[in-house]
């Protein structure tokens, strides 16, 4: 966190929030406020920038909320900066801190800077929960009960730092029909019946399963085809297993791309999309509110392949082969083109490097919590261990510092109708085409045990109330 030189004064406002905790026994955690109080006189200390000294304090009841005072009297620029911390789930030691951090450096004279002090201040100590989790939209094609698409929801819902705006369900691993379902009794099982499930696109803009098996016949099998995958087809709105038990609510009375452009109008600039499928349900949402993609917060997607280190015959003779990009490649187009404020990617590259293995499977399975009785009863691994795909843009987007490299690119998909139909396409700076290309920034790197450790804590925690 950066402290611009040459301020007379700064202001520092920390603000921890210890809701939700617990202590290893999965009692309230108590120690909150002292645990809070050690990390933010820490971040302080860290960040006081030399010749400043700390005049004052405040503490709020509802949570920690330090402010530091720093003088200089170099000159009269003011720098102001407010950072938040939010305290991870899961247990006392393995607790993650993330922090927040905005800055805005303004001339003012002195009593302005205090007025917005001020301000802030009141504002941190009326704030709710609600207000202060961070809102999300899950877009998922989400087959279940288990696996990916539902672990990935499971760790959006199970943090107490998010607001879950909606559940949107496109096809893709699974017809939507059957992911809708499923998606409803997960919802169900844990008791977050409130967040609605939203039904999206049952079809890609433009590809279809026949074409797709002419396609094949011409240039090779693919490995993945999600619900066109000729073992367990079945018709589109047949259900196939539901192990978990049929639901009992419905799915919202509005169609995905109308909620998202709802919802994104509703919180201007405050709303993340996570897109943890094909991405049909964003481009009919961009094609409808041009505004769509610039009122969203940013955009997080587990998809694109750039060049795997892998064995894996699905990626070994197509290293830039990625289902979800693949499965509507036009979608992609629409949506990497739209002028988002951050593309955040996890690539197969990076989820290649994840394991779920039995063991994880049997820490989870060791919870007492309706979360560790779903996945402890429904999870399979397919062979000696699965990739943790989604549940890694889940988590990372929760813990940024999970990921301990990335590099940013520009990248498009490939609309020929040839051989690389629905690859990814990607560029440096340097060699960029001149049309439009967004930069996305890409995860290459994770720290995995400290991942898994908050997979197990997360999905081993009481369920969040709404
Ligand atoms: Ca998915």
């Amino acid at each position: 966190m950066p402290l611009q030189n040459g301020h007379s004064r700064l202001c520092l406002s920390l603000r921890v929030s210890g809701r939700d905790c617990q202590d290893a026994d999965g009692n309230a955690e108590s120690k909150i406020p002292e645990i809070a109080k050690d990390h933010a006189d820490r971040l302080l200390s860290d960040t006081t920038p030399p010749n400043q000294k700390r005049i004052s304090r405040i503490g709020c009841p509802s949570f920690y909320s330090r402010r530091l005072c720093i003088r200089n009297r170099q000159n009269s620029r003011w720098g102001f900066t407010i950072a938040r911390l939010i305290y991870a789930p899961g247990r006392t030691r393995d607790c993650t801190w993330n922090c927040e951090v905005k800055m805005c450096e303004v001339k003012m004279k002195a009593f302005r800077i205090w007025i917005c002090t001020f301000a802030v201040l009141l504002s941190a100590c009326s704030a709710n929960g609600a207000d202060s989790k961070r809102k999300i939209i899950i877009d998922q094609d989400a087959a279940g009960p288990a696996g990916s698409d539902q672990q990935a929801i499971l760790l959006l819902v199970q943090s107490p730092q998010t607001e879950v705006l909606g559940i949107t369900v496109v096809t893709g691993d699974a017809w939507l029909t059957e992911e809708v379902a499923h998606t409803l009794r997960t919802l169900e099982l844990i008791g977050r019946t409130d967040i609605p499930v939203v039904p999206g696109a049952e079809y890609p803009l433009v590809r279809t399963k026949e074409e797709t098996e002419r396609w094949e016949q011409q240039y090779g099998a693919v490995v993945w085809l999600g619900a066109w995958t000729p073992r367990g087809y079945h018709a589109p709105r047949d259900l196939g297993a539901m192990p978990e038990g049929m639901p009992t609510t419905k799915p919202a009375n509005e169609d995905a791309a109308h909620f998202l452009v709802r919802m994104v109008r509703k919180y201007p600039h405050e709303v993340t999309i996570y897109e943890g499928g094909p991405m049909t349900n964003l481009a009919l949402a961009i094609t409808i509110d041009p505004e769509f993609a610039s009122l969203a917060k940013e955009l997080v997607f587990m998809g694109a392949s750039l060049n795997p280190q892998t064995d894996d015959p699905e990626f070994v003779n197509a290293p830039r082969h990625e289902f979800n990009l693949w499965f509507d490649p036009e979608a992609a187009h629409i949506v990497l083109r739209a002028p988002w404020k951050t593309i955040v990617c996890t690539p197969v590259d990076i989820s290649l490097k994840t394991r779920m293995s039995m063991d994880l499977i049997n820490k989870v399975k060791a919870g007492t919590t309706p979360v560790a009785r779903y996945i402890g009863t429904y999870a399979r691994l397919y062979g000696t261990y699965n990739y943790l795909w989604d549940e890694l843009a889940s988590a990372a987007w929760l813990d940024p510092s999970l990921i301990t490299k990335k590099e940013t690119r520009y990248m498009d998909v490939n609309l020929d109708r040839g051989a690389g139909y629905g690859e990814t396409l990607t560029w440096s700076d340097s060699d960029k085409p001149k049309r439009d290309v967004q930069p996305v920034e890409i995860q290459v790197d994770l720290d995995t045990e400290r991942f898994y450790k908050m997979f197990v804590n997360l999905l081993t925690a009481e369920t969040p109330k709404r």
